[in-house]
């Protein structure tokens, strides 16, 4: 059956902040507490999600959740009115209120795992709602994917949407930025790779020492089970523990995959040759030969590697066969990195062709163009299936630079957050915006 991959981008939402919630990302840690700008962000998103729906690629969006999290406020004792409860958070606890108004179910590479109908044993396509359970700030985002995903993907013929795996360290899960899928086409059974950072149930097993590992082999294979996936065609793979010291905290960081192309860093896997070993064969089985993008220690250090996002892009097939490569500005700014590209798309690869975005506000906090989308393979009766009013096109992105420009902070820094017009502002927005993607009720939580 023919597929076309869509991919989802998160819209920005107007609470984006800095606040240095991310032990282990980078970014994450170095920007902390500097002052955002949620418009300029949600614009960058915008223009990237009109620029590729404008090339044809298949482009849609999940929309932000509802912030502050009153909810998780609420759970940890902060008690009364809102404002009450606010104004406490913001003098107790305003690590914990940062983390109540986190705008980081942007990066919806995290909010689920997705395996298309064509791998599934009952022929529906699958989506698993990720734990984050490593983090507090998106350890609760997995409810509202959840349910947004439900209203996107209701109709239970084709669709089926798990929640999320038991919230305990044993299941961490980050979702599709630890899984990618090699196929020969969209549309025809394909591999799924699952990256692992650790194993809960083998003591023996090499881990990061510095790091966390967010994503565990036993979460890999809850997924795999959930989603009826067969053993032939699933392959589970360890990242390389020294790099998750590195600052490599999912490895959508330092891998990306599409179609038979995996593009990946020499330091990548705890064992390169056994996991390369491990893909050619499962492909072997779907007739198709794999097509490994290697890209050496020599010419992108890793370090070089995470300041630039090099890996951190999109693959996406093209109609004359080739891959355009979708990169963050920052890869043209890392000498090594632009060296490398400027070789790759000369030097007759199948990635022929560089698209840069400017995504600086999403990037100061370790998300490039990978981290900002959820990629959908769907049938042509699938996508048809699925709620329409969240489909990128012209007239939507116009849509939408209005509500934001009418909705969004041009600056937001750490002590805003204490301001209780934020939080009506927030939710002003949002209620509008359920109006605007025909997803009434998506906020009546
Ligand atoms: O989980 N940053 C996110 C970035 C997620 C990137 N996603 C992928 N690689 N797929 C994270 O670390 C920072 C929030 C803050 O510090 O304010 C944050 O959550």
């Amino acid at each position: 059956m023919s597929a076309r991959e869509f991919n989802f981008d998160g819209l920005v939402g107007p609470s984006h902040n800095y606040a240095g919630l991310s032990f282990g990302n980078v970014a994450s840690f170095s920007n902390v507490k500097s002052a955002s700008n949620p418009r300029l962000a949600a614009l960058q998103g915008l223009a990237k999600m009109r620029a590729l729906a404008a090339r044809g690629f298949g482009q849609a969006l999940l929309p932000p959740q509802d912030r502050p999290n009153f909810r998780l406020l609420r759970s940890v004792g902060f008690t009364g009115s809102d404002a009450e409860v606010l104004a406490r958070a913001a003098k107790e606890a305003p690590v914990i209120l940062a983390c109540a108004y986190s705008a980081s179910p942007m990066w919806t590479a995290n909010a689920a795992t997705v395996s298309p109908s064509a791998d599934s044993a009952d022929g529906r396509l699958h989506f698993t709602a990720a734990n984050l359970n490593n983090k507090l700030h998106r350890a609760f985002e997995h409810t509202q994917s959840a349910r947004a995903l439900r209203a996107i993907f209701k109709d239970e013929k084709h669709f089926a949407v798990h929640d999320a795996l038991p919230g305990t360290p044993a299941f961490g899960d980050e979702g599709a930025a630890n899984h990618t899928r090699l196929c020969k086409d969209h549309g025809s059974a394909g591999v799924e790779v699952f990256v692992y950072g650790r194993t809960e149930f083998d003591a023996a097993a090499s881990a990061p020492k510095k790091y966390p590992a967010r994503q565990t082999l036993e979460a890999s294979q809850a997924v795999a089970r959930l989603h009826g996936l067969s053993a032939e065609r699933t392959v589970y793979v360890q990242q390389n523990p020294d790099v998750i010291d590195q600052g490599v905290f999912h490895n959508d960081v330092i891998a990306v995959g599409n179609a038979n192309a995996l593009f990946y860093h020499e330091q990548a896997f705890a064992d390169e040759a056994g996991a390369l070993d491990q893909l050619r064969r499962a492909l072997a089985g779907v007739d198709t030969d794999l097509k490994a993008i290697r890209v050496d220690t020599d010419r992108v250090p890793v370090a070089d590697a995470v300041a630039s996002y090099l890996f951190n892009s999109q693959l996406l097939s093209k109609d004359n066969g080739k891959m355009a490569l979708v990169i963050p500005q920052e890869c043209q700014e890392v000498a090594s990195v632009a060296n490398y590209l400027e070789g790759l798309v000369a030097g007759g690869s199948v990635i022929d062709e560089l698209i840069h975005f400017d995504l600086r506000q999403s990037m100061r906090n370790g998300g490039g163009p990978a981290c900002l989308r959820l990629r959908v393979a769907l049938t042509d009766a699938e996508a048809a299936a699925m709620h329409q009013g969240v489909v990128m096109t012209e007239a939507l992105y116009h849509t939408l630079v209005v509500w934001v420009e009418k909705h969004y902070r041009d600056r937001l820094g750490p002590a805003d957050l204490a301001d209780p017009q934020l939080a009506i502002e927030v939710h002003t927005a949002l209620e509008e915006l359920s109006r605007i993607l025909g997803l009434p009720g998506l906020y009546d939580l």
